[in-house]
């Protein structure tokens, strides 16, 4: 049951979208409206992708969130959130990122889908994502929290659109037939140095259970996940921050790899 109103809810994405366009962090939202609920968090998200759209940015993606264990108890929050991808959060493999249009990045690595038949909750089941599995192909997501040092609560989270920044994806696509997800390694190295390692079991045992929960959560605001969407499924590795003149590469199991550097 949403508390805030249209307004608040407007003003609160505005306010928000700024943060992110001008790379200028702000204080969690929760501090001026402690009573506001995770339906109005939602609805300040989903207003933030609307302005985008009107606009005429392209929605490319969807991403969980605070899927493993290790970083919801790493963040301080029990359950896992979504958000979109805007077009221009897209950074190809091997490309250079601008770290003067992001206020204090982190790099996760995960495993990403892209569906080809629509996903729909409840009820949405990890044999239904497989069954409606194109592909799965690796991805990495920089995230970086509009909120000054990310200190945030998940509520605040869910309205800032779960920090989503930028991804970059790439590396090669398999069928999920054809591949272990929840054995599937994965090696962090940040300027040359191995910072994490990690198995795709890291999100919620197997990342087709983040999808499954994608389609769970949307249903509570009667969306789907449409055919043909490309979905990240949370970080199977710690978030690690860089800074301008670090360079990262990701290896994953069979996938491929991804790498980019910070300028
Ligand atoms: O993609 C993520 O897991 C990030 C969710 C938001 C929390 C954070 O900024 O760490
Ligand atoms: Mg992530």
């Amino acid at each position: 049951m949403s508390t805030l109103s249209r307004e608040a809810v407007a003003q609160l994405a505005e306010h928000l979208e700024n943060a992110e366009l001008q790379a200028q962090d702000v204080t969690k939202i929760t501090n001026d409206y402690p009573t506001m609920d995770f339906e109005d968090a939602y609805d300040i998200q989903w207003e933030i992708r609307r302005r985008k759209e009107a606009r005429g940015t392209k929605i490319v993606g969807m991403k969980l969130g605070l899927t493993s264990w290790a970083k919801m108890a790493q963040m301080g929050v029990e359950v896992p959130c979504y958000g979109f991808l805007a077009d221009y959060f897209s950074c190809a493999n091997g490309s250079a990122i601008d770290t003067s249009t992001l206020i204090h990045p982190k790099v996760e690595a995960e495993i990403a889908f892209v569906t080809n038949k629509v996903l729909t909750g409840p009820g949405c089941h990890a044999a239904d994502v497989f069954a409606a599995t194109e592909c799965v192909l690796p991805a990495v997501e920089i995230i970086d929290s509009r909120y000054r040092d990310f200190k945030f609560d998940l509520k605040s989270v869910v309205a800032d659109n779960c920090s989503s920044s930028r991804f970059v994806t790439g590396g090669r696509s398999l069928s999920v037939d054809h591949m272990d997800l929840s054995t599937a390694g994965v090696v962090l190295e940040k300027n040359g140095e191995i910072v994490d390692m990690a198995t795709g079991a890291a999100v919620l045992g197997n990342p087709a259970e983040s999808v499954a929960m994608l389609a769970n959560m949307l249903a509570e605001r009667g969306e789907v996940i449409p055919a043909g969407t490309f979905i990240m499924t949370g970080g199977v590795t710690a978030a690690v921050a860089v800074e301008a003149g670090d360079c990262i590469s990701v290896r994953y199991h069979d996938l491929g790899s991804l790498s980019m550097r910070f300028v």
